[in-house]
């Protein structure tokens, strides 16, 4: 069958087919199903939704892990192997610490099995109780930290442009019972640390920051702003400087560092004293291998990712309704999140349906960070009135999407990632009606309805 029959397909059946995306998709069920023909020509069909070849044959990740230099990487292992040292603070992982905390620029780092459990002993470590001010709209183990420690997450909006903790909004939340300021360093942008610090020292506040994202960013070029009194980086595969799995916790402060440290390892202040309550939280060798090692490439990353970011800025330029986050590309970042706002009316689809077009296209673009923890067991029912209080996070809850970068993708790749965003765009109408009918295994879960039924060989078309 021909691209021209399986679209005219298509658009003779869509009428009498119904929405299958779910209800936040609410563009797709409200619009008018009148047949609309593509836009004809030589690019009518350059989109994989409305028949044309998927534009990439492999599928393009957003955190596709980094490889750092291999042969640098096995010689450690060797050297772990030999030793027959493989955790409990090993020569790796003393090593580890020393060149975050130089990243960083503190005076301490306590290395962790990953940025969740760095997390958790951090706000253990830091004595919050009751009440803990946090962003909702973030990765869920920010809020799991919390209430895995027996907190109560109090959410609070944050600014439209850095999607970092709004400050006016966090003074305003506190009450008797907050103890805390959890802000987060999303997609590498900066809180306002110093406003936050002003805030906490005057309602005496411990201040944190979730820094996962941030590893070599730094907001002036004279030192992380941004750590409060303790800050913690994730290691994890999908960070642009990884360990496969790992966290750091950095702090100025001396005696919060020894007692994480304690921490981290059951509480253990000697071979069978315990000091104080702990958990499993340690980096092992091999990991910190890959941190060492990966850190050691992280300029590298960082300029891939940048010229990644400028190619994505010169191709999404010129296509309405899609907003491509700003960066100062002056300043010291590691670019590793590509975040963009879909505004639907303007670019014709709604970021679900762009999401879910880019599948066909073997693109795996992602709408970090949807519903928002708001919307998330359990925090379900925290915030009833999140539409007045949280009106920004329901925003970009769902506008937000976030496209591949990475050294597994070329600036070549992301020109055609954005002609196939443009075709979507240019061909809206017809996009629109062909994810209706659409029940194609890649499609993200949300996508897909209960009455189409599953091809295994591709989309329906
Ligand atoms: N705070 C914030 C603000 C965070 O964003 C995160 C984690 C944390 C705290 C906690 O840090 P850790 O405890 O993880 O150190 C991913 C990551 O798992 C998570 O670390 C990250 N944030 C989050 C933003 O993204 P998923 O579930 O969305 O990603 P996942 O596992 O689907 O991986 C994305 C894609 O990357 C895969 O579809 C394929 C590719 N991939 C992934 C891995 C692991 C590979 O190609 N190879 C791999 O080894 O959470």
């Amino acid at each position: 069958m021909t691209n021209e029959q399986k679209i005219s397909q298509i658009l003779s059946n869509v009428s009498s087919v119904g929405s299958h995306l779910d209800s936040r998709s609410a563009v797709l069920t409200s619009r008018n199903l009148a047949p609309v023909r593509p836009e004809i020509g030589s690019r009518a069909y350059h989109a994989a939704v409305l028949g044309a070849k998927p534009e990439f044959k492999r599928t393009l990740h957003v955190g596709r892990p980094n490889m750092p230099d291999r042969a640098a990487f096995l010689r450690r292992i060797n050297e772990v192997l030999d030793s027959g040292w493989l955790s409990n603070f090993g020569p790796m992982e003393q090593e580890f610490e020393r060149r975050v905390a130089e990243t960083a620029g503190t005076k301490y780092c306590v290395a962790t099995c990953n940025a969740t459990t760095g997390l958790e002993v951090a706000i253990a470590g830091l004595g919050m109780t009751g009440d803990v001010i946090v962003p909702s709209f973030t990765f869920i183990a920010t809020v799991h930290a919390l209430w895995r420690q027996g907190l109560r997450p109090v959410f609070c909006d944050v600014d439209p442009e850095t999607h970092c903790l709004d400050v006016d909004c966090v003074e305003a939340a506190i009450t008797s019972r907050t103890t805390g300021i959890l802000g987060v360093h999303l997609w590498g942008n900066s809180c306002d640390s110093l406003a936050l610090r002003e805030v906490a020292d005057k309602h005496g506040l411990k201040l944190m920051f979730d820094a996962a994202h941030s590893i070599g960013c730094r907001s002036d070029g004279a030192g992380h702003d941004g750590i409060g009194d303790a800050a913690v980086f994730s290691f994890h595969a999908t960070k642009c400087v990884h360990a496969f799995e790992g966290g750091a916790i950095v702090t100025n402060d001396s005696d919060l560092e020894k007692k994480l440290r304690l921490m981290v390892n059951f509480g253990f202040a000697g071979e069978d004293a315990v000091a104080h309550l702990g958990t499993n939280g340690k980096m092992s060798e091999a990991s910190a291998a890959m941190g060492l090692t990966s850190l050691e490439s992280m300029d590298r990353f960082f300029e891939h990712n940048k010229r990644n970011y400028m190619a994505y800025s010169a191709g999404l330029g010129e296509i309405p309704g899609i907003k491509l986050m700003r960066r100062h590309t002056n300043r010291p970042h590691n670019f590793q999140y590509i975040v963009t706002e879909i505004d639907a009316d303007a670019f014709g689809l709604t970021r679900d349906e762009l999401v879910a077009a880019l599948r066909l296209e073997n693109v795996c673009a992602r709408r970090y960070f949807h519903p928002g923890c708001h919307r998330m067991e359990p925090y379900v029912g925290l915030s009833p009135r999140a539409g007045q209080t949280l009106p920004v996070t329901e925003i970009l809850t769902d506008r937000v999407m976030v496209l591949p970068t990475g050294t597994a993708i070329s600036t070549d790749d992301i020109s055609r990632i954005c002609r196939r965003i443009s075709a979507l765009s240019r061909n809206a109408e017809a996009v629109h009606r062909a994810l209706t009918v659409c029940n194609d295994p890649r499609l993200p879960s949300y996508a897909r309805g209960p009455g189409v039924e599953v091809s295994t060989a591709g989309t329906r078309l």
